[in-house]
């Protein structure tokens, strides 16, 4: 049974910081860091939670920025795995 669809409004009123990305349904936050080692380090902990979960990040990193957009392929859209995910990286940074 595939993780239900919520739609990132749904998502976004469980989190601070995040917002709806452009032309699709997904969540979008920039991250900014220290310096690289910061970065760095937080996408080696969010890694290891993804792989666990199974559930991974659309990202990218210049320097101390990491810019992540959350989405579930599977489901097409937002679901709650990618609130979970969202919190763990709220934690992480
Ligand atoms: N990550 C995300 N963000 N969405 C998915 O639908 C997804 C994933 N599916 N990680 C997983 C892997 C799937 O491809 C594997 C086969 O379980």
């Amino acid at each position: 049974m595939p993780t239900e669809k919520i739609g990132a409004a749904a998502a976004l009123a469980r989190l601070d910081g995040w917002r709806a990305a452009e032309g699709r349904d997904a969540i979008v936050k920039e991250f900014r860091f220290k310096d690289f080692n910061a970065a760095f380090a937080f996408m080696t902990r969010v890694a290891l939670h993804a792989e666990k979960h199974d559930h991974h990040p659309e990202w990218s990193n210049v320097y101390n920025r990491v810019d992540v957009t959350l989405t579930t392929h599977d489901a097409g859209g937002v679901t709650d795995k990618d609130v979970e995910l969202a919190h763990f990286m709220d934690q992480a940074a």
